[in-house]
């Protein structure tokens, strides 16, 4: 069904990465996948235009591990967005719920506990060659989740304007 009715006030601002601050937070569990997504993630920054000087990686042991990394930097001041990267695979672990179910979580509680956009590019996936897909020059989630962070900045500047 369409109808005439229009919003208003739309915020829908360009994305920009000059000037913006991106930590990166990179689990090293399975670095096989998530030096991939670290790939994809960098290669985003650079496309949009964020400068080397203005980029903080941060390695941690695993995906359990990143939510409170993340909400570290974020909260440190020095960061405009944190992008978060990890791949957690279900057929590698008995506690995937766990480790995948508590990154989501922290992740999330430390965005809406800073007021920092922090973006979830952790792979939760059946099996290795699902991560291997997302991961690829196609299909790279690490790249996705940079243009997400840089998206989140200009959005978030518009409504606090
Ligand atoms: N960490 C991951 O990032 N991915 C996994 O698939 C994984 N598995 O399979 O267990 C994993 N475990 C480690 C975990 O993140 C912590 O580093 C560890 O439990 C120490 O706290």
């Amino acid at each position: 069904m369409s109808s005439n009715f229009r919003a208003r006030h739309s915020v829908e601002p360009e994305i920009s990465g000059a000037g913006v601050r991106v930590g990166i937070v990179c689990g090293r569990f399975n670095d096989h996948v998530t030096s991939r997504l670290l790939d994809g993630a960098l290669n985003s920054l650079a496309v949009h235009g964020v400068a080397e000087d203005d980029v903080t990686l941060v390695w941690v042991p695993g995906a359990f591990e990143i939510p409170l990394a993340a909400r570290t930097l974020a909260a440190s001041g020095t960061v405009d967005a944190v992008v978060t990267l990890g791949a957690v695979i279900r057929g590698e672990t008995a506690h995937f719920d766990y480790v995948a179910g508590e990154c989501a979580r922290g992740v999330q509680d430390a965005q809406l506990a800073t007021g920092v956009p922090i973006v979830f590019g952790v792979l939760t996936t059946e099996n290795l060659e699902q991560a291997l897909a997302r991961s690829d020059e196609s299909d790279n989630k690490g790249e996705e989740s940079a243009r997400a962070a840089l998206e989140m900045v200009a959005v978030l500047r518009e409504l606090r304007r």
